[in-house]
């Protein structure tokens, strides 16, 4: 086997310039997700599979959120009716428990998800912290947001971000709500208050999450574990049907804004 000689020039030439095309395409985008852990994701296949130009940020260097750490580390997690439907569509294998329950490995579950969403079309950069949003005024609506590497953020170096435009933002960061928290503090005229999570109590939980996700303020949307932050809702443990649900809901609303707008 010959294998292609390619010097350290060639190499680093490659990676900024088909870094840039990236970074100059999703620079007005259709929609930006902020967070890959199960709803963000969910909502990414979704909305790319639509046809929309979709980019994911994601703070950390892997893919998944909550969905790696399982249930105090125990690699399973647990899938109620109907979400196995869309587990099953993304081919990721389910065991069942019960009727409508059933048990998940959670390595299958980000590999296949996070795969599902690129091959769809929507494009994940990893490593970037969103850390505010832009606006606009008449009307008022939230209009994209600003993005850090993590690595200057942990650093606390006094660097300004750049920004990336779109139509809809997500907000799928997880308990903390992190963009509508950014969002609501400054940015009043938006309305926004956050009244925080309650503890467990799984049963009405998964429910009164999917109701609950969607539009928080013109351009701005709410999914999986933010929806609980932002409607003082219950939280409810390694059970996440809810979390892949919300991600659908929430991109099936942003296909029909868009569509309308
Ligand atoms: O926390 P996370 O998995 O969010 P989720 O989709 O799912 C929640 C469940 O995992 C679990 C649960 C279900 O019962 O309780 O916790 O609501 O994923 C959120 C992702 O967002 C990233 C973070 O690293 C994680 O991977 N993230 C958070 N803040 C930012 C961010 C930010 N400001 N910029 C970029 N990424």
């Amino acid at each position: 086997m010959k294998v292609k000689q390619v010097d350290e020039g060639k190499i680093s030439k490659y990676i900024l310039k088909f870094t840039f095309e990236d970074w100059e395409n999703i620079i007005d985008s259709d929609v930006i997700i902020v967070g890959a852990g199960p709803s963000g994701m969910t909502a990414a296949y979704y909305l790319a599979k639509a046809g929309l130009k979709t980019v994911l940020f994601e703070r950390r260097l892997s893919f998944g959120g909550g969905i790696g750490g399982g249930a105090m580390l125990f690699h399973k997690i647990i899938i109620e009716s109907p979400a196995d439907e869309i587990l099953k569509e993304l081919g990721i294998r389910l065991v069942k428990a019960e009727e409508d329950v059933y048990a998940v490995d959670t390595a299958e579950f980000m590999a296949k998800l996070a795969s599902s969403a690129i091959d769809a079309g929507a494009k994940f950069i990893h490593g970037i912290t969103v850390d505010d949003v832009i606006f606009r005024e008449e009307p008022l609506k939230v209009a994209g947001v600003a993005v850090e590497w993590t690595a200057t953020q942990m650093s606390s170096l006094h660097v300004d971000p750049i920004f990336i435009s779109a139509k809809a933002v997500v907000d799928a960061t997880g308990h903390d709500a992190e963009v509508i928290s950014v969002a609501s503090r400054k940015l009043p005229e938006l309305e926004i208050s956050i009244p925080g999570e309650k503890s467990a109590y799984s049963e009405v939980a998964e429910q009164q999450v999917v109701d609950g996700t969607g539009k928080v303020a013109p351009g701005l949307y709410a999914a999986g574990m933010a929806v609980c932050e932002i409607k003082g809702l219950p939280r409810m443990g390694p059970i996440f049907g809810a979390m892949v649900l919300s991600g659908k809901k929430v991109a099936d609303e942003i296909i029909n804004d868009i569509r309308k707008s």
